[in-house]
């Protein structure tokens, strides 16, 4: 049903820490040709920590956990990689096409594979105007019945920061900040959020993620990582360009899986190039973190739990 690289086995059997990459955000987040280097960065970064990196996507219809370079090429180069969210899966591998795996999609494999924690950018969630497009990301309600530890910068403002927040209470899905207290935006380190909970070391996210499993909860952590403020977004350029990318949203009627991708791309455009800096920031920055996250919970106790 699904294919796990060599040195991801590897590591999973010897209960060494694997850190799960979404394809996403590769595919449809960041633009050509900057996406394959950045692919190519967050794998090292992760091994620069003594941890597996397992891009996951899908190759040819075959769920593949941990991507070759040939692989991860193809995901970031060619142009019409389809974008995966977990319903898409069967089809994909009935059809045999190759497509990018959402934090849904990546959640839902990494778990299925034994890997407890991933890193991502953002999360998808409720966009502006729910009330006229209905529009909620997947990933929410795929997080509420997956065990898996996500390391993201939040959301971004895109999104209707609140209502996310929201709908992530009512799912159940544990909520932490990562050294702060104040729900991140992912371009911008604060939102006007607050948290429940705080966390400030890698130990208490995998004691948390012990306590889950013994508490029998099969749902999500999420773990919410601001990116530093010096590598912020400017809020100017940032609100301008968000009431522009929403308007022209709106007048193109987008719907579905087409409004994120278009979103960040606009995002990407009329910020020259400032929001793709944060964007590579954010992900770096996660990257470490859930690094240090599966060490943790690969040692904690002494006991590999993979
Ligand atoms: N948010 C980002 N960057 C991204 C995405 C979300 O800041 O690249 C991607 C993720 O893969 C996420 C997906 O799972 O978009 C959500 O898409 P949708 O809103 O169509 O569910
Ligand atoms: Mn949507």
């Amino acid at each position: 049903m699904f294919a796990v690289g060599d040195e991801v086995r590897v590591a999973l059997d010897a209960g060494r820490p694997v850190v799960a990459l979404e394809s996403t955000l590769i595919a449809h987040g960041l633009p050509r040709p900057r996406n394959r280097e950045v692919a190519v960065e967050l794998e090292a970064l992760v091994r620069q920590r003594g941890v597996t990196p397992a891009t996951i996507a899908v190759i040819d219809g075959t769920p593949m956990i941990g991507l070759d370079v040939n692989a991860l090429t193809r995901i970031a180069d060619e142009p019409e990689v389809a974008k995966l969210s977990v319903r898409d899966l069967p089809v994909a591998a009935a059809l045999r096409r190759t497509g990018a795996t959402t934090v849904a999609a990546t959640s839902v494999l990494a778990a299925r594979a034994g890997i407890r924690v991933f890193a991502t950018g953002g999360l998808g969630g409720v966009h502006r105007g729910w009330a006229d497009s209905a529009d909620e990301s997947a990933d929410l309600v795929t997080l509420a019945r997956t065990p898996i530890t996500v390391v993201c910068a939040g959301v971004k403002s895109i999104l209707d920061v609140g209502a996310t927040l929201e709908r992530l209470e009512t799912l159940g899905v544990t909520l932490l900040g990562w050294r702060t207290d104040i729900f991140p935006g992912f371009y911008r380190s604060r939102t006007g959020f607050t948290l429940d909970w705080r966390v400030d070391a890698a130990h208490q996210v995998a004691s948390v993620m012990a306590d889950a499993d013994a508490l029998g909860l099969r749902s999500a952590v999420i773990v919410a990582n601001p990116v530093p403020e010096t590598e912020q977004l400017d809020r100017d350029l940032h609100d301008r360009v968000l009431t522009d990318a929403l308007a022209e949203a709106a007048r193109r009627d987008l719907r579905g899986k087409a409004v994120t991708p278009f979103l960040l791309e606009t995002f990407h455009r009329e910020t020259s190039g400032a929001s793709l800096a944060t964007n590579i920031a954010v992900v770096r920055n996660n990257v470490i973190v859930a690094a240090d996250i599966a060490t943790a919970w690969s040692t904690d106790a002494g006991v590999p739990r993979g």
